[in-house]
């Protein structure tokens, strides 16, 4: 702390000498936390030369020297003798004026000065490669005085390269790029159920068995029947490959925390050594997602070959973590073997959550003996948190919470707004992908210290990390897709003070990076262009007023049905007819996004100010009661929006349609995604009133409405005649999960996009 202030101290101090206009060369990601900019610039030329003092590690040179031969053909010699001008110079400072890992970066007009300690200079050289611009042929960099340094120590993206592999040469693009935006942890998922994918020497059918599985699911694996690719599919990293990466991640500053899954999600690790499971087997490396009954049992036979394992891979990498997975292990298995049962009475545990404790704290305590700390998910704290342990928290923030106010350190990965394999777009053409919906404004938002942790155990949060589980990203072109640009709003969450965070500059900075994209053939989203369309209620007449909000600075262009006239939006379209409407945000007048349609179905219930009783469960209640009336069936796949979620509960819609009214059919759109305890409603109800007090049942025939729907979307079409004023539909819960789904026992989710009354 006090190295912090006297820090902003010398900081003030300077302060005057640089204050003038900024901004125009806001450009930096991570925003660094001090940044004056002036107009003037310092010119690298051939003849600018890097000087380095002896404590400057040699690597950094020359990890600069290959990024500036690498963006601007120049090759800078590098010495470490002085030279009074057009220099970049490195001065190490470990003085108290340079927190931990922090740097200064001074751009003069005749020099360069980079002043920095530990990872420092590495990140200086970062945001200096990141100022550097072409002008007339010239390369320059603007006269700039920064002082910077991270806010968390942990700042971290994951990569699961199990459910699907990715080579040599991608994990070290993959570390490249984390580089280029400061973030110093990669945690290395390398096993799981679909595949083993390190060599362990000692036991070869790791790989030779587990690294390959006979096949794998295609699309979700909700839309019965599953589809299968039948072909054999797996890899696996050789030691030599290893080390190789490992030498890499060093060489840019950040440390490897390899993850061997226990005691779940090991059925590759099964197929190769049946024997370490409670029962017999025989085991299959998975083809499908999800979780799997079959666990590690926790016999000696496995802590020995556990030790083995840990053994090999603590000599592989030489970060301080060990992460050894501990997410959900299911306990059936435990629950039905007599050993283990036997296991919880001899050391007192209280239930099989107690066990897995037990299992955790003998690793956690053979790592320690390793001079290791073990790191796992949120699920080692069920049944008490192993001592000396670290805590991932995925399910949300509590089990970070938890872990900080123990005295634990934790590092913040909830799945609201770290997951990577999540939609960043609510367009119908995003690429398939895991579900949920993460935008990268969302992402941005994030804060890892949760508000209510006191002051005196923020030092527990270590920082925070993204998530790429790979189950729905085969390719990685599609890894790039999804962590650009979200990975860059992470690397700032993790590194920039939050008062220094702005979502306006940070969108402003994007082009300059998705430009860098561009030339480095990255495939990147543009999501953050995507407009929105808000369907309101339109208070003269039938039907709907169709508002289209547009990020800051764009306008929409847009046409509507068969007419091709493109229109700029300047005020709601009132839809009166079913249509469909073509929109893109764009600069003047270009389009700058993708394309995005509103498929609008024009019917009686259309901008009814219909109620709902009782209301939606708050998480899925976009839009409200309006959401049935909006004329949008609702998109798949289904990303949250456009669709009311009702939590065990019936939903039950009373329409007011003024007047008498004519009522011939209703279909219900619903969701049947069984993987995501949504399933299908019971028989649907009518009733017809004239008053609004007293309802008669109107009778309904179920028929087939004719069109096919595409799983997991359900229509349920109903004839029915009645004529009334009011009209209340019931669309029932099927009620309680039953055995052998998903979620048996827990309620049933119900979801609905819109009711059609014709
Ligand atoms: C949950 S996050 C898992 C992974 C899946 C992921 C998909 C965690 C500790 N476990 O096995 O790949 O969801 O988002």
């Amino acid at each position: 702390m006090i190295r912090f202030l006297l820090f902003t101290c010398a900081l003030l101090t300077l302060l005057p000498h640089y204050c003038v206009a900024q901004n125009a060369n806001v450009v930096i990601i991570p925003q660094p936390n001090l940044m004056v900019v002036q107009q003037t610039t310092f010119e690298l030329s051939p003849a600018t030369v890097i000087v380095y003092d002896k404590k400057t590690s040699k690597k950094d040179i020359s990890h600069l020297q290959k990024q500036i031969q690498r963006e601007t053909g120049l090759t800078l010699k590098a010495t470490k003798k002085r030279k009074p001008e057009n220099v970049i110079r490195f001065v190490t400072d470990y003085s108290i004026t340079i927190p931990d890992n922090g740097y200064q970066l001074f751009v003069r007009n005749n020099e360069i000065e980079i002043r920095g300690n530990f990872a420092g200079h590495f990140y200086a050289i970062q945001s200096l490669l990141q100022l550097i611009r072409k002008e007339n042929s010239k390369i320059l960099i603007p006269v700039t005085n920064i002082m910077d340094h991270p806010r968390f120590p942990w700042r971290g993206m994951h990569l699961d390269v199990v459910r699907h592999f990715f080579g040599k040469q991608d994990v070290k693009n993959y570390l490249s790029w984390m580089a280029r935006y400061k973030m110093n942890v990669f945690h290395w998922h390398l096993t799981d159920d679909q595949g083993w994918r390190i060599e362990i020497k000692k036991w070869p059918r790791l790989t030779s068995v587990g690294a390959y599985r006979n096949g794998t699911l295609k699309g979700h694996y909700t839309e019965s029947p599953d589809v299968y690719d039948t072909s054999r599919y797996g890899g696996f990293y050789t030691q030599n490959d290893i080390r190789e990466i490992v030498r890499y991640a060093d060489s840019l500053h950040i440390t490897i925390v390899p993850e061997i899954e226990m005691p779940g999600h090991v059925s590759a690790l099964l197929a190769a050594y049946p024997e370490l499971a409670c029962t017999p087997g025989p085991f299959e490396v998975q083809r499908t997602w999800g979780v799997f009954d079959d666990v590690l049992c926790p016999s000696e036979k496995t802590f020995s070959f556990l030790q083995d394992v840990l053994d090999e891979v603590c000599k592989l990498f030489p970060g301080k973590y060990i992460h050894i997975g501990g997410d959900e292990a299911p306990k059936v298995r435990w629950k039905n073997s007599t050993y283990c049962q036997s296991l919880i009475k001899q050391h007192q545990l209280k239930d099989e959550n107690g066990l897995q404790s037990w299992f955790v704290q003998r690793i956690v305590n053979y790592l320690q003996s390793k001079g290791k700390r073990a790191i796992g998910w949120d699920e080692i704290l069920d049944g008490g948190l192993a001592k000396g342990a670290a805590v991932m928290s995925w399910r949300g923030e509590q089990g970070g919470l938890d872990a900080a106010l123990a005295g634990h350190y934790a590092v913040m990965t909830p799945g609201s707004h770290c997951y990577f394999d999540h939609y960043q777009s609510a367009y119908p053409t995003e690429p398939l992908a895991f579900g949920g919906y993460t935008t990268v404004e969302k992402v941005y938002s994030y804060e890892p210290v949760p508000k209510i942790l006191p002051k005196e155990k923020h030092e527990y949060i270590l920082g925070t990390q993204g998530n790429v589980w790979t189950e729905y990203i085969p390719d990685f072109s599609q890894v790039q897709y999804m962590i650009f640009p979200r990975m860059l709003a992470l690397a700032e969450v993790g590194w920039t003070q939050p008062g220094n965070k702005n979502w306006t500059m940070f969108k402003e900075k994007l082009p300059i990076h998705f430009s860098w994209m561009e030339r480095e053939g990255i495939r990147y989203s543009r999501a953050v262009y995507d407009l929105k369309f808000i369907p309101k209620p339109n208070p003269n007449g039938p039907g709907i007023l169709l508002h289209i909000e547009t990020p800051d600075g764009l306008q929409a262009q847009y046409r509507i049905g068969k007419d091709q006239t493109m229109r700029t939006y300047v005020e709601p379209i009132p839809l009166q007819e079913s249509a469909i409407v073509y929109a893109v945000s764009a600069k003047d007048e270009l389009p700058v996004g993708a394309y995005n349609t509103y498929n609008y179905w024009h019917h009686l219930g259309s901008g009814n100010a219909v109620t709902l009783t009782p209301p939606p469960h708050q998480q899925y209640s976009n839009g409200g009661a309006f959401t049935l009336t909006d004329g949008i069936t609702g998109n798949l796949p289904w990303k949250g929006s456009e669709w009311l979620g009702f939590l065990g509960e019936d939903l039950t819609a009373i329409y007011d349609f003024q007047k008498p009214t004519a009522i011939g059919s209703i279909r219900v759109v619903s969701l049947a995604d069984e993987g995501s305890w949504i399933h299908g409603h019971r028989p649907v109800q009518v009733f017809a009133s004239e008053d609004g007090l007293t309802y008669k049942a109107v009778r309904v025939k179920k028929v087939n409405s004719g069109f096919a729907q595409t799983p997991p979307l359900q229509e349920a079409f109903y004839q029915c005649q009645a004529t009334t004023r009011y009209l209340k539909v019931v669309v029932p819960n099927s009620g309680i999960i039953p055995d052998g789904k998903p979620g048996a026992g827990h309620r049933a989710w119900l979801f609905v996009s819109e009711i059609i009354i014709e």
